[in-house]
C-alpha cells in the first residue's frame, strides 16, 4: 500500500535479530506509518522477515538499489514478492536504473523512492553537489518520492522546493542529530527514526514522543 502520512513516523529496524525486530514491531502496535528494513536485518533474518513485519503495517525495503536496470528489476521483484510496499533506490546509477525500479514497483502496485542527498557527513562529497539533479531525475522518472536529509533542514527545504508533489522521507532524526519537528517544517512528509526508537528502553514510548513532537 502507498505510504500515507498519518503519524508521519517511519521506524527503521536495523536489528540483527528477527525475533527482536518482530517484538518491537508488535510493541509499536501500528502507531508508525511504516517499518523500514535494511540489509542488517534482512541479511541476519532472511527476506521472509518482510512478510512477518507486514502483519504490523507497511514495510519499506531500504535496499538502496544501484545496479544496471535488469539487475535492479530482479532485486525489486524479490522485495515486492516478499511483501515490501516500497523500495528505496539510488539515483546516481542513472534514470534507466531508476525507471527499472519504478517499473517493477508499478507491476506490484507498490512504490519506489529515490535517494537524493544522504544524511551523513560524507554525503556532501559527491551527493550534495548533484542533489537537485537527482531530485529532477526522480521526478521525471515518476518516483513516488525521494529521501532527503533531516540532518540538514536548510538543504531539505531547498530540496522540497525542487520536489514538486513527490513525498519526502527524511532520515537522520535522533541518533544522527536531526530534529523531527524541523524536518517536517522544512518540508518532509515523513521522518525515519532507527536507533532512537529501537534502542530505547521503551520503543513504544520513544515512538510516541516523536509523534507528539510532530503534532505540536
Ligand atoms: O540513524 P538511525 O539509527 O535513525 O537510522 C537511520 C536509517 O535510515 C538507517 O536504516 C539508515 O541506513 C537509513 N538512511 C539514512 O540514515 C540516511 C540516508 O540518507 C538514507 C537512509
Amino acid at each position: 500500500m502507498p505510504l500515507v502520512p498519518r503519524s508521519r513516523l517511519i521506524v527503521a529496524l536495523d536489528l540483527m535479530d528477527g525475533y527482536e525486530a518482530l517484538s518491537i514491531a508488535e510493541k509499536l502496535g501500528g502507531i508508525a506509518d511504516a517499518i523500514k528494513v535494511n540489509y542488517p536485518l534482512v541479511l541476519a533474518a532472511g527476506l521472509g522477515i518482510i512478510k512477518d513485519l507486514k502483519k504490523h503495517g507497511n514495510v519499506v525495503a531500504d535496499f538502496k538499489v544501484a545496479d544496471i536496470p535488469n539487475t535492479n528489476s530482479l532485486i525489486c521483484a524479490q522485495a515486492f514478492k516478499a511483501g515490501a510496499d516500497a523500495i528505496i533506490c539510488h539515483g546516481f546509477a542513472g534514470s534507466d536504473s531508476v525507471k527499472a525500479c519504478i517499473g517493477e514497483a508499478s507491476k506490484y502496485g507498490c512504490e519506489a523512492y529515490v535517494v537524493t542527498e544522504m544524511s551523513h557527513p560524507g554525503a556532501v562529497e559527491f551527493l550534495q553537489p548533484h542533489a537537485f539533479e537527482l531530485v529532477e531525475l526522480a521526478r521525471r522518472a515518476g518516483a513516488s518520492g525521494i529521501i532527503a536529509p533531516a540532518t540538514r533542514p536548510e538543504r531539505l527545504a531547498d530540496i522540497r522546493r525542487h520536489a514538486g508533489n513527490m513525498k519526502i522521507l527524511a532520515p537522520g532524526v535522533g541518533a544522527q542529530g536531526g530534529e523531527a519537528r524541523r524536518a517536517i517544517e522544512a518540508g518532509a512528509d515523513f521522518i525515519i527514526v532507527g536507533r532512537s526508537i529501537y534502542g530505547a528502553d521503551d520503543p513504544y514510548e520513544a515512538a510516541l514522543e516523536f509523534i507528539e513532537q510532530l503534532r505540536r
